[in-house]
């Protein structure tokens, strides 16, 4: 039983089939538990002789699987630790960095710009008071763009601003002229996507309150701007429109940077890119309606749209593109 106890030992390699082992010879109902257990039967000379080599195969065995014990754990233990092995020298894995939207970094630039103009940068919440949005803006209670098909509201007196217009409201109302501020954010339309329009897109607005301010401030600050953002070959054209918060106002459209003013198939021959921004004068009502005296004072103010830029900057062709969130797309900038 020794023999073969020790050769069994020898080859076991896991650490069940040991304690099975274990069982088999010392267990309850184990080989050598029998023949101890036997030993009522033998004559009293023959009692500590057996019990005597029945207790040192016990010992031996007992002993034999500790010592397997204590191998086999020393074997799973460096199984384990050459798996965790850790090769520095081999070549990490690349962690993909972010950086920022093509439209934000315009956004700055455009900030920027104005900031070096001596304009202010302020904010103002993306859900407005209709009051804010229209009715200080001197738009006529029945002006189209009041409808709800045009406007999202959230009740009946609360929406989504349509402009970053109402900025100039809030400016006026809380602080006195002399006031150069400019302040860009997201603005929401019930406008149908295509190319060039976006239910969401971002608009930049100025303000310029003083006295005697007037059109050729108006143009020369815009002009500047475009030249700055553009280089200076570039050039605008102020086509008449109407705003009810400006008189009188204008739409501003730039060379097309693709044939800068010749004609080509990106402006349609035309020389021209599409509509960037509108401007005017502010209108006395609206200087009124924020408790500052147009006998006094005079204004103008003008508002672009951040996305157009960004389109004609980089030559998108789609408005699309800014909001997709399409990688492809995003690092190429
Ligand atoms: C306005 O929103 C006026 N508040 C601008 C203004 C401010 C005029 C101060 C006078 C004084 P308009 O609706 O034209 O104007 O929009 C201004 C610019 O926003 C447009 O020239 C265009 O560049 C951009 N824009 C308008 N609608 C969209 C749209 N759905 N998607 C993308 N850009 C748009």
């Amino acid at each position: 039983m020794k023999e073969r106890a020790l050769l069994e030992l020898e080859n076991t390699n896991k650490l069940e089939e040991l304690e099975q082992l274990r069982i088999k010879f010392l267990g309850k109902k184990g080989e050598l538990t029998q023949v101890l257990r036997g030993m009522g039967s033998l004559s009293s000379e023959e009692r500590p002789i057996v019990g005597q080599v029945a207790n040192e195969v016990r010992v031996l065995i007992e002993n034999g699987i500790e010592k397997v014990k204590e191998k086999l754990k020393e074997e799973s233990k460096n199984i384990k630790l050459n798996a965790e092995i850790l090769d520095i020298s081999m070549p990490g894995t690349q962690i993909e960095k972010g950086h920022r939207h093509p439209l934000i970094g315009v956004m700055e630039e455009l900030e920027n710009i104005f900031m070096s103009m001596g304009f202010s940068i302020v904010q103002g919440p993306e859900v407005e008071t209709v009051y804010n949005n229209f009715d200080a803006l001197n738009s006529p209670e029945n002006h189209p763009s009041r409808d709800p098909s045009d406007t999202f509201y959230i009740t009946d007196d609360i929406l989504l601003r349509t402009h970053t217009s109402p900025v100039q409201i809030r400016t006026m109302k809380e602080n006195k002229p002399p006031l150069r501020i400019v302040s860009a954010g997201r603005t929401f339309r019930f406008d149908d996507v295509d190319d060039t329009h976006s239910p969401m897109f971002h608009q930049l607005e100025g303000l310029v309150v003083d006295k005697n301010i007037t059109m050729a401030n108006l143009k020369h600050t815009i002009d500047m701007f475009i030249r700055e953002l553009f280089g200076s070959q570039m050039k605008t054209r102020f086509r008449p429109h109407y705003f009810p918060f400006t008189e009188p106002s204008a739409e501003v459209d730039v060379s097309c940077l693709k044939c800068m003013g010749k004609g080509c198939e990106a402006c349609n021959g035309t020389g021209w890119s599409m509509e960037l921004l509108g401007c005017g004068m502010v209108h006395p009502n609206v200087l009124r309606n924020c408790g500052i005296d147009p006998e006094i004072y005079s204004g103008f103010a003008f508002g672009l749209g951040v996305d157009r830029i960004a389109m004609v900057k980089y030559g998108i062709n789609n408005i699309r593109l800014l909001f997709e969130n399409d990688m492809r797309f995003l690092n190429q900038f």
